[in-house]
C-alpha cells in the first residue's frame, strides 16, 4: 500500500490530526518547498520564513553547498556506527574544534542529547577532577530556561507546560533567576556545585537578552569557585546573534559549549559538545555514545554548514540586518508594540493585546500577508529569518510585518 500524496493543505492538516500525536498546535500553513529565506505552501503561496525552524536554518533553506555535501555522502556511506572508524569523522572533529577553539568534540544528534551530554560531562568532571562526593554534584540552572524535552532536562525547567505530568524528576539542579548576579553568587556558596548551564540569550523565554556584562560576570564567578560554565548555544550559536557565538559578544569562552540546530543548516539533526581534554577525557570508551552521533553524513553536512557561515559572513550580516530590523520595528506607531528586543537576527516583539487581538492574531495576519512567525508564551512573537536574507528582502518583509500590526489600529 503506497503512502498517500498531498494535493491540498487541508488534506495534509486533516491527515496529521487523524494519524499524528497532538503535541503541537502549528499555524495553519502546510509547507511543501523552501529555498533561502522563503517557503511555499501546497497551493504555491510564498512566505518569508521568520522562524527559521527556531534558528536551525540560519544558512537558508536547502543551501546548495550543504545539500550537495549531503547527496555526495549519501552515495558513499551513510552510517558506520562508532563500532568502526570512518573517513569523515576525524576531518569533521578537527574542523569543528579548530573553528571554535577547543581540544575535543563529542558528536551527538539533537540539541537535547547534546545538553544531556554536557550535564554528564560536568558531573563526571566534578567527581573525577573536582573531587565532589559521589552523587552529590549540583548544577545551577536559570528560571525560564529551555534546554530540550528529555526527563532530566525538563527536571531543570520552571515552565509547567514543559515539566507538568512528567515526574518524578531528576535531582541535582538548583534554580536561580536569570540575569541575577547576586542569586548566582549565593548559589555558588554551595561547595557541591559542579556547573552552571545557561542560554546566553533565553530563546523560548521570549528572546530575553541579559544585561551587558552578565555572561562575563557569571563566568568569572564560576571560575573563582572552580565551577564549569556551560553555554547552551543551540539556538543562539552559529552566527544567529551577530557573532559566531553569543558568548563572543562578551569575550566569554565557555568550559563546555553546546551546539545544535544550524550546525547542520537545518538539513538533519546534528549537535555537538566541545570542551578541553581536562573535561572531555573523563568519559572513557563505552561510557557514553549514540547510534547516529558523528555519522558520515552529519560530518560532511556540518563542515559545509560551517563553511557557509564563514564564506557568506553570516554573523556580520546578522549584526547589520538585525539593527535595521529593530530600528524599523521601534519606529512603528502602534501601542500593540510593547517592546522590541534581541541581538543580531534573533529578535522578538512583545505584543500588548488590543481590542481582544493578541500575538496569535498578528501572526495570522502576517501569514495572510506572506510572513511566517509564531508566538511564544502568548504575547511574544519571535522574529528570526534565515541569515542569508538580503537587505532588500528584509525591508520587504518588515513592511508586511508593519502592515499586519497596523491593521489592528
Ligand atoms: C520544541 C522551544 C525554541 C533550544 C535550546 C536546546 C534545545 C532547544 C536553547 C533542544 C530547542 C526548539 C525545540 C522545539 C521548539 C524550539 C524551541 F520553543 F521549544 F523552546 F527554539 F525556543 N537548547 N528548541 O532552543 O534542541 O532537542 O530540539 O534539537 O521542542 O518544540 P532539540
Amino acid at each position: 500500500m503506497a503512502a498517500e500524496k498531498i494535493t491540498s493543505s487541508k488534506q495534509a492538516m486533516e491527515m496529521e490530526a487523524r494519524y499524528g500525536a497532538h503535541n503541537y498546535h502549528p499555524l495553519g500553513v502546510v509547507i511543501s518547498r523552501a529555498k533561502g529565506p522563503f517557503m511555499w505552501d501546497v497551493e504555491g503561496k510564498r512566505y518569508f520564513d521568520f522562524l527559521s525552524a527556531y534558528s536551525a536554518v540560519n544558512q537558508g533553506h536547502c543551501h546548495p553547498k550543504i545539500v550537495e555535501a549531503m547527496i555526495d555522502q549519501c552515495q558513499k556511506v551513510t552510517l558506520t556506527s562508532r563500532a568502526f572508524y570512518n573517513d569523515c569523522l576525524g576531518p569533521y572533529e578537527k574542523y569543528v574544534t579548530e573553528t571554535f577553539g577547543y581540544d575535543k568534540v563529542l558528536p551527538m544528534n539533537s540539541g537535547a542529547e547534546a545538553d544531556e551530554t554536557a550535564l554528564k560531562l560536568c558531573r563526571k568532571w566534578a567527581y573525577m577532577k573536582k573531587g565532589l562526593p559521589e552523587n552529590q554534584a549540583k548544577i545551577i540552572v536559570c528560571d525560564g530556561n529551555f534546554h530540550g524535552r528529555t526527563i532530566s532536562i525538563v527536571s531543570m525547567s520552571t515552565d509547567p507546560e514543559a515539566y507538568g505530568g512528567y515526574g518524578p524528576f531528576t535531582p541535582g539542579f538548583v534554580k536561580i533567576p536569570y540575569n541575577d548576579i547576586p542569586a548566582l553568587e549565593k548559589a555558588l556558596e554551595d561547595p557541591n556545585v559542579a556547573g552552571f548551564i545557561l542560554e546566553p540569550i533565553q530563546g523560548e523565554a521570549g528572546v530575553y537578552v541579559p544585561d551587558d556584562g552578565y555572561l562575563k560576570k557569571s563566568y568569572d564567578l564560576c571560575k573563582a569557585k572552580n565551577v564549569l560554565f556551560i553555554a547552551d548555544e543551540v539556538q543562539t550559536g552559529i552566527a544567529r546573534t551577530g557573532r559566531m557565538l553569543a558568548c563572543d559578544h562578551e569575550g566569554v569562552r565557555p568550559d563546555i559549549l553546546v551546539l545544535g540546530k544550524a550546525l547542520s543548516g537545518g538539513t538533519m539533526p546534528v549537535s555537538a559538545v566541545l570542551a578541553d581534554d581536562d573535561i572531555m577525557l573523563n568519559i572513557k570508551p563505552g561510557e557514553h555514545g549514540s547510534t547516529f552521533g558523528g555519522n558520515p553524513i552529519a560530518c560532511r553536512v556540518a563542515i559545509a554548514a560551517l563553511e557557509v557561515v564563514k564564506e557568506e559572513k553570516l554573523a556580520e550580516r546578522a549584526e547589520y540586518l538585525g539593527k535595521i530590523f529593530r530600528d524599523e520595528m521601534n519606529s512603528v506607531k502602534s501601542d500593540m508594540i510593547q517592546q522590541v528586543r534581541g541581538k543580531g537576527l534573533l529578535n522578538a516583539i512583545i505584543i500588548r493585546p488590543k481590542n481582544g487581538k493578541e500575538a496569535w492574531d498578528v501572526c495570522e495576519k502576517m501569514k495572510e500577508l506572506g510572513v511566517l512567525a509564531k508566538p511564544t508564551h502568548q504575547h511574544i512573537i519571535r522574529f528570526a529569518p534565515p541569515l542569508v536574507i538580503t537587505e532588500e528582502e528584509l525591508r520587504e518583509a518588515i513592511e508586511l510585518i508593519k502592515k499586519a500590526i497596523l491593521s489592528f489600529e
